[in-house]
């Protein structure tokens, strides 16, 4: 059985909603990331950049084990084991994996930092805060032209790339956006939202989940000497 090594984050969530979607059997592995369980050596062995989330999958390619980390990887893995959620289409399945690229090196990073300078940085910055806000508020756009013109991201059908990139758009309120701006991304949002699978797969571990602010010592591990001493 897989094991996905995760926490109820954005890019964990990702991995839980493919796993769902695509019905394959899969055992979580809790990684408490406010705590530190991501520089514990028994993660570290499978991921050496210390993040959820990462699988380990028994029967990997050649029947051998395979651990993966980056969640696209892992989600181009899972897709590509199964046949599902990944087009055909050589020319869809480019368009797909364009968008699931968006998504890892714009979303995810610029929404990352958007929450990290608006909700817990110590000092209050506004160069970097209306910088990312400007920079979210961009890719909403981009996404809202997408999704005017196709159902999807790649195309006519759900693929990775909506499942990479739905997770970050939760909670719209607290970034300070309203979906009534980007009506396609609204319709996309809600349509993606209501899918049995993704709702399970927002539920794994969710009792977890932060509420609320961050405790110096979760603030420590995430953002001080523990977090930049692991990677020496
Ligand atoms: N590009 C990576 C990012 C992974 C990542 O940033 N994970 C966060 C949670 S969403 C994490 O593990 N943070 C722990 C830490 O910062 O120490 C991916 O997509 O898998």
């Amino acid at each position: 059985m897989i094991e996905v090594w995760t926490w109820p984050t954005p890019n964990g969530h990702k991995v839980h909603i493919a796993l769902e979607e695509m019905g394959l059997p899969y055992k979580v592995i809790p990684v408490d990331i406010g705590k530190g369980d991501q520089f514990k050596p028994e993660f570290l062995a499978i991921t050496p950049n210390h993040r959820i989330p990462a699988i380990v999958d028994p029967d990997g390619p050649g029947g051998q084990p395979l651990a993966l980390f980056e969640s696209g990887a892992i989600l181009i893995y899972l897709a590509e084991k199964t046949g599902r959620l990944v087009p055909a289409d050589p020319a869809v399945r480019y368009v797909c994996l364009q968008w699931l690229m968006f998504q890892m090196g714009g979303v995810g990073p610029m929404f990352g930092q958007h929450g990290h300078f608006h909700h817990y940085a110590p000092e209050k910055i506004p160069y970097a805060m209306d910088r990312y806000a400007n920079e979210i508020r961009r890719l909403l756009g981009v996404l809202n032209k997408r999704l005017a013109q196709t159902e999807y991201l790649a195309g006519n059908d759900y693929s990775i790339a909506d499942i990479a990139t739905w997770p970050w758009l939760r909670f719209p309120e607290r970034r300070g956006i309203d979906y009534a701006d980007y009506p396609a991304v609204q319709r996309w949002y809600d349509a993606i939202g209501a899918r049995p699978a993704v709702q399970r797969g927002i539920e794994v571990l969710s009792s977890n989940q932060r509420q609320g602010t961050m405790t110096d010592a979760e603030r420590e591990v995430l953002f001080g000497k523990t977090q930049f001493a692991a990677a020496r």
